[in-house]
């Protein structure tokens, strides 16, 4: 297990840089706007907003290759986005249209796509670490050298599923790097008071796991460390625990005014550090003008907007094609355990619900 790792200097390309602060400048006007767009009632549900995450977020989907799997818990907008994910599809999502990425029936903490390696998206707390665990075990069954990458929050590692899985991508030697961002707070407990261990990443001892805490608002440091522990995932088959220390402004949804478990004071000072700005100071120093910095905030503005306006000429999906994609064709074996009298269920009940449209 490693101590806390210390920020290195980058050997980021400049035009590589100056992409991904685009990136975590799009991400930052697309959550402002989403919390907008909810308080006007044209997103339902849930929606958790990751303002202040963004160099942990862009970071370790720039270590993510194009190969690698990635699974997520419900706080993701920034995780679809920086995935490639357009801002249009993860809008309309939240929106509930057909166009969404998972074409309406998933909303904010349901993101999905499949075509980017992106399984979900998961609401619940925890739910995703099995989820990831498992696609970990079927690529080293296939023979692949590839990771997956599973994110999760500092209060996912008081479920039973967090011991649960942690053990067996140990035992198994499974390539999967589970990033913890640690943020503070599960809605509105602090980590110091949730966590008999609050240095997350020590809890990996336990597995005879590495694992390792660092930065979460320094772009070079998420990198650094994303891509050595994937590296490690893809070539030695080792799995890993990366906490990555951040901070959320906003409330825990959109619903918490997220002030009365923490006070303004406490919120201002982690802004003085903001993780945008502290790139903006990077691309500075490399030369970058501040009329190119504005006209990149000018042009997420502009980006974010258009989501809009496609999220709202997207149709809503039909009501008979709500159970679409629910359930996969399944096989004659499989099926015969689901027949009446069979100790597993009626075949009819799964059966219709997921191919009736
Ligand atoms: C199994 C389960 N229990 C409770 C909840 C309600 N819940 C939603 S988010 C959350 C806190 C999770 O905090 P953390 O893991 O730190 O993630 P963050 O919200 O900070 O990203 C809880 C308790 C849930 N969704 N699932
Ligand atoms: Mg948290």
């Amino acid at each position: 297990m490693a101590a806390t790792a210390t920020p290195t200097s980058s050997a980021l390309d400049p035009a590589v840089r100056r992409d991904l602060y685009e990136t975590m400048v799009l991400s930052r006007v697309f959550e402002t706007e989403a919390e907008r767009q909810y308080k006007a009632a044209r997103i339902g549900g849930y929606c958790h907003l990751s303002s202040g995450q963004e160099a942990m977020t862009v970071g370790a989907m720039h270590a993510l290759a194009e190969d690698d799997l990635l699974v997520t818990g419900y706080r993701s907008h920034g995780f679809a986005l920086a995935r490639g994910v357009s801002p249009e599809a993860v809008m309309a999502e939240l929106f509930g249209r057909v166009d969404g990425c998972a074409h309406g029936r998933g909303g904010s903490m349901h993101l999905l796509d499949p075509s980017r390696g992106y399984y979900g998206g998961w609401g619940i707390v925890a739910g995703q670490l099995p989820i990831a665990t498992g696609l970990a075990l079927a690529l080293r069954r296939q023979g692949k050298d590839q990771a997956v990458l599973c994110e999760l929050g500092d209060g996912a590692v008081n479920m039973g599923a967090w011991h649960e899985s942690l053990n067996l991508a140990a035992l198994w030697d499974l390539p999967v790097v589970f990033l913890v961002v640690n943020n503070r707070y599960g809605m509105g407990t602090a980590v110091e008071r949730a966590s008999a261990e609050p240095d997350l990443y020590k809890r990996a001892a336990a597995y005879r796991m590495h694992g390792e805490r660092v930065d979460g608002d320094d772009l070079d440091t998420m990198i650094e460390a994303a891509d050595r522990l994937l590296g490690v995932a893809r070539t030695e088959h080792r799995p890993a625990v990366l906490e990555a220390v951040t901070y959320r402004y906003r409330g825990h949804s959109v619903a918490d005014a997220g002030l009365a478990y923490r006070t303004k004071d406490e919120i201002a000072e982690h802004r003085e550090r903001d993780p945008i700005s502290l790139e903006a100071k990077k691309l500075r120093d490399a030369g970058v003008s501040q009329e190119e910095l504005e006209a990149i905030d000018t042009a997420a503005d502009d980006r974010v907007a258009a989501a809009v306006q496609a999220a709202l000429d997207s149709d809503e999906p039909s009501t008979d094609r709500l159970a679409y994609g629910m359930h996969a064709l399944g096989s004659d074996e499989q099926f015969a355990r689901m027949r009446p009298g069979s100790a597993f269920g009626e075949e009819a009940l799964t059966f219709d619900a997921g191919l009736g449209a």
